[in-house]
């Protein structure tokens, strides 16, 4: 399967690498922001050159509990870095949910959406099918202030599915070529370990979607769970770990803060996988 990312084409015939490019406050802390955008765009080379395919740059910070950032200061936050990357080697990604955001960055060099809120915000749809751009939609239950509180599912894997499946129905009535949609499960998106596990461990029933899968494990609390409280600095083998077992259930993008690792662990799964007997 092919993405056509404006100027770029996105192979996914063997497993990618989307490195995470954060550029909040939390993220860069010096107060000063010229250095802000000179750090991310020094950031962006160093993942290109360990082999990411994509770069997501995110101005909004989605993580349990985050509150919300407002249009122009996200503008404010992401446009510098997506101008100055645009000419790497790599697809631009912009994790947003706002469709001012999605358009500005799309004009800027973005040659791709990724919405964690599956383009369910009021313009959302329009905004991306007129970005002509492939879209990232992820399965989120509730709203990142609360989403973690209690997380409820009779059937996790098939409401993630069934969810996805409407979604994707949305974009393509909206006009959105359905060669251009990637899902993706959305791990830690208002969902308890036990809903992580069981999404991870039967990823394989997004395959009836037929579009491709991306996944974004890498330092969550999930992770931290599995390893009794591990914190976010020591959950890198873990992180390999699941994007390994998604890679094997065929995930084709692996969302992640750490490329280099992550790059050699999904080459090692698709050096195996094109061995696997079907
Ligand atoms: C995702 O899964 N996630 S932002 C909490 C953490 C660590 C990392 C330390 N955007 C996804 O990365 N987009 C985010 O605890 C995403 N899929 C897609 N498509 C959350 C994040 C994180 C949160």
């Amino acid at each position: 399967m092919k993405l056509v990312c404006r100027d770029k084409v996105l192979d996914l015939s063997a497993p990618v690498v989307m490195g995470v490019l954060n550029v909040t406050p939390d993220s860069f802390s010096d107060g000063g922001r010229v250095i802000d955008v000179v750090s991310a765009i020094s950031r962006a080379r160093d993942m290109a050159a360990e082999g990411a395919a994509i770069i997501d740059v995110g101005g909004e910070s989605t993580r349990p509990g985050a509150q919300p950032v407002g249009t122009e200061e996200e503008m404010r936050r992401v446009l510098p870095v997506i101008e100055g990357i645009a000419d790497l080697p790599v697809v631009v990604s912009v994790d947003t949910r706002k469709p001012e955001v999605m358009r500005a960055a799309c004009k800027a060099g973005a040659g791709m959406i990724n919405d964690v809120f599956a383009l369910r915000a009021p313009g959302a749809l329009r905004a991306a099918a007129e970005c002509a751009v492939p879209v990232c939609l992820m399965h989120m239950q509730g709203e990142p202030q609360t989403m973690q509180n209690a997380p409820e599912y009779g059937d996790v894997v098939g409401e993630v599915r069934d969810f996805l499946a409407g979604r994707i129905d949305a974009a393509v009535d909206a006009g959105i070529p359905r060669t251009q949609i990637v899902i993706d499960p959305g791990f830690g998106f208002g969902k308890s370990l036990e809903h992580n596990l069981q999404l991870l461990a039967n990823l394989g029933s997004l395959s009836a979607l037929a579009r491709p899968v991306l996944v974004g494990i890498s330092r969550k609390a999930m992770l931290g769970a599995i390893l009794s409280n591990a914190p976010a600095e020591r959950r890198l083998e873990a992180g390999l770990a699941a994007a390994c077992l998604a890679a094997w259930q065929g995930a084709s993008i692996l969302r992640t803060h750490d490329v280099r690792q992550t790059v050699d662990a999904v080459r090692t799964v698709a050096s195996v996988g094109k061995y696997r007997r079907h």
